[in-house]
């Protein structure tokens, strides 16, 4: 008989007592669940007087966001463990530590965050974070050459990628994110302001030639261990440091998916601005931070990926000379795409962002959409021919200038 329950706050207290040596025995227990994202519950368990805490996350069996109607596998968990020990041990600076988990219970235990902010609320708040391109940028970089077959042993990596399949979340991204929004899918979810612009996306079939190729490469293209949905709700912040969390989408796919949902989440926090913001100077200067933030993920990404490549390729094959060029070309260009598509996604599909839906104003939040779908399109439509990420910069700000 499967031991699996959902923890009501009492089990989490219980199953934190069980840790052995992290609370006192005789400890005074506090538990909130604090879970606000669309699939999983997330209970913090303190002990006030020593001032320790740790999380412990729970998959459910079905996307808590629609509700049992939708069965998810349980063994996403086990999945996102796999992956935050992988990363976490390639980049310990940037990973919550994990100290433990169940996979019949589908829970994992780690690091509580409490005085991190969720990078997502900070830019809604309108605070900058200067230390985040460079440290996202490693981090993808890390992650995602020691994963891949230019930096791992590559029957090694063929086995780890069996054990990464997650078909469910996978089904989920090629459903919500590469079709849907392209279509008139009874999951898809926008305002009636903004009909028209939907019913633009169901017709236009330039636009959905590029997002077959793109889907194409998300299906078949199992170049490293993605985090898989990294969104700016999947990234904790402070002013100095940078911690990734959430990758239970993890699985073997490409490259420029990962880059593509960090620039993808700071347009349409880009787009929004104008509801967050009504001084025009300051608009100004956090949307440039915005975009030379989206530069400076890119080019960190790309030095520390050619340094690793450089220091530490594996084979003989991946030095031939102008490779790595080609290489890095291909992974801009899908960086591009991929952007583009999780920025449509955002605005008629199922799940939204708050730094969108939350802008009070009618008006602007309309607005902000029209820019965000106009950002979204141009960057499906043109990234296969993009050369440099300055080209997202120029029709960011082309879109906002509309
Ligand atoms: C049904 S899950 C909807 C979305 O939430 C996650 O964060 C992923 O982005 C997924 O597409
Ligand atoms: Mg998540």
């Amino acid at each position: 008989m499967s031991l699996y329950h959902a923890f009501s706050p009492e089990d989490a207290i219980a199953y934190a007592k069980s840790i052995t040596g992290f609370f006192a025995a005789n400890a005074l227990l506090a538990c909130e669940e604090i879970g606000d994202g669309n699939l999983n519950l997330v209970f913090r368990i303190s002990d006030p007087q020593q001032n320790r805490s740790l999380i412990i996350k729970q998959a459910l069996p079905y996307a808590k966001v629609v509700g049992e109607s939708w069965p998810l596998s349980l063994d996403r968990a086990r999945i996102e463990r796999e992956a935050l020990e992988i990363q976490h041990q390639l980049c310990p600076e940037l990973v919550p530590a994990i100290y433990g988990g169940d996979n019949e219970l589908a829970i994992t235990v780690m690091e509580d965050l409490s005085d991190y902010t969720i990078l997502r609320q900070g830019l809604i708040d309108g605070n900058t974070y200067d230390n985040f391109a460079e440290h996202i940028g490693l981090f993808i970089a890390t992650t995602l050459f020691y994963t891949s077959d230019l930096g791992m042993n590559q029957q090694d990596k063929k086995l780890r990628s069996a054990r990464f399949a997650n078909p469910d979340l996978c089904k989920i991204t090629e459903d919500l994110i590469f079709e849907d929004p392209y279509r008139n899918a009874d999951n898809n979810n926008f305002t009636e302001d903004i009909r028209s612009e939907a019913e633009k996306l169901w017709q236009d079939h330039a636009l959905h030639l590029e997002v077959a190729l793109l889907r194409e490469k998300f299906l078949t293209h199992g170049e490293a261990l993605l985090h898989g949905d990294l969104h700016t709700g999947s990234i904790f912040v402070t002013s100095d440091s940078t911690k990734v969390i959430d990758p239970e989408f993890a699985y073997y796919g490409p490259i420029g998916f990962d880059i593509g949902a960090v620039i993808a989440n700071l347009l349409l926090n880009y787009a929004a601005q104008p509801g967050w913001c009504d001084n025009h100077d300051i608009l100004q200067e956090r949307r440039a931070w915005l975009l030379s933030t989206i530069n400076g993920v890119w080019n960190h990404f790309e030095q520390n990926f050619r340094k690793l490549w450089d220091a530490n390729g594996i084979d003989f094959m991946s030095k031939t000379p102008g490779y790595q060029d080609l290489y890095m070309r291909k992974i801009l260009q899908d960086t591009i795409g991929f952007a583009g598509c999780k920025v449509i996604r955002r605005i008629v599909g199922l799940s939204h962002v708050a730094d969108i839906d939350t802008i009070e104003s009618e008006l602007h939040r309309r607005q902000a959409k029209i820019t965000a779908l106009e950002i979204g399109k141009r960057l499906v439509k043109q990234g296969r021919m993009a050369a440099s990420i300055a080209e997202v910069i120029e029709w960011a700000e082309a879109a906002a200038a509309k």
